[in-house]
């Protein structure tokens, strides 16, 4: 038995006051919430609907102009866990942008990175430091950190996409630098090029399953082809014969995410089959590439069409059920994790027991 001291309460009270007035705090009255046995993300399991924010973005188009000021029309998405804050989770930014006929967003570069995810339009060319590059629905464009960027509607019709970008982790780490170009829109020095070098035929190099290592240069690809992604989940769930297959967006020359904070993926579900629940450290933006459904995300249900966006927090078991053939594109900060050798996922059996686990 350790011999019981009495403590004196006023010196106690005292000490609290002057370590708090020293701006100081105590680790024993916080470690709880701060050292959490299991991740504790302030963004909660959301889903914003297509049929919401579809004509909220087209309504803007009207009212809105994106000129110098502006810049881009942007909705972002806001997690109501967040405070208020503009962010789709803690660690990324998720957004639906829209572009009227022969507008132009003006051409800015960042050291956050971002990628897109096009929804539905056509003639809109994003360009990459010169490199135009032509979207179209279900094509994923990449501009890493502090390319020059602008995208440029050459059509006739609006078009609309999903814009994702680290900006919640560059923030953090305070590291956000911007800079606008002098010119509404840089010189385009040729079109496509960065894809010259990575033809279909070679779909294994940039839509694999990414190696877990970290490669800070970003990837010299910079657009992947739905056609390539649809081809490659078609081989993939053939030769398999799996109700849910997956691709990741990697990077050719060495095999890491698409950029070097964000993976990206897409997967494709056969219909009326219950994935089993999943839950991983990191965050998840999901975007409906096609088709109907239902995801549970830690015990929510959510039901999803094309053009809806929804948000899978840190940890959050998720099981996806499709009603027809669906394909999901996500969005997610694992690279981060995975570089720092903290990255975990375990698969879960509807008893919601481990039945697998991985750890670096
Ligand atoms: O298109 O360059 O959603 O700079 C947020 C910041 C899009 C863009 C966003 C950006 C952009
Ligand atoms: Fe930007």
């Amino acid at each position: 038995m350790t011999e019981e001291r009495a403590v004196p309460v006023d010196e106690l009270e005292a000490l609290y006051k002057e370590i708090a007035a020293a701006e100081l705090r105590p680790l024993w009255t916080i470690t709880e919430q701060l050292l959490t046995p299991t991740p504790r993300p302030k963004a909660v399991p959301w889903l914003w609907p297509a049929a919401v924010m579809r004509p909220l973005a087209e309504r803007s188009i009207g009212l809105v102009p994106v000129e110098r000021g502006g810049e881009r029309r942007v909705l972002s998405l806001v997690n109501p866990g967040l405070g208020g804050q503009p962010y789709a989770a803690g660690t990324l930014w998720g957004a639906i942008q829209a572009l009227g006929p022969h507008e132009s967003a003006p051409a800015h570069r960042h050291t956050p990175g971002a990628i897109r995810f096009v929804l539905e339009g056509e003639g809109v060319w994003t360009t990459v430091d010169g490199d135009a590059c032509e979207m179209r629905p279900g094509d994923l464009i990449l501009t890493p950190a502090w390319n020059w960027h602008d995208h440029t509607n050459t059509g006739d019709g609006p078009m609309f996409w999903f814009d994702g970008l680290d900006l919640p982790m560059i923030e953090a780490l305070d590291g956000v630098f911007f800079e606008p170009h002098p010119e509404l829109r840089q010189p385009v020095a040729g079109r496509n090029v960065s894809e010259g070098g990575y033809a279909a035929a070679e779909g294994r190099l940039t839509h694999g399953q990414v190696a877990e290592s970290l490669d800070p240069a970003p990837s010299p690809l910079l657009v992947y082809r739905w056609t390539d992604t649809d081809a490659e989940l078609g081989r993939l769930a053939e030769r398999t014969g799996d109700a849910m297959v997956s691709v990741e967006f990697t990077n050719p020359r060495s095999g890491a995410s698409a950029l070097p904070t964000l993976a990206c993926a897409m997967h494709r579900l056969a219909p009326d089959h219950s994935t089993l629940p999943v839950r991983r450290s990191g965050n998840s933006i999901y975007v409906v590439h096609r088709g109907t459904g239902t995801s549970v995300i830690a015990g929510q249900r959510f039901e999803w069409e094309p053009g809806d966006m929804f948000v899978v927090p840190s940890w959050a078991p998720v099981e996806h059920r499709a009603e027809t053939p669906a394909d999901l594109f996500t969005l997610s900060d694992s690279p981060v994790l995975r570089a720092l050798g903290i990255h975990r996922e375990q698969t879960l059996d509807s008893a919601q027991t481990v039945t697998g686990m991985f750890r670096p």
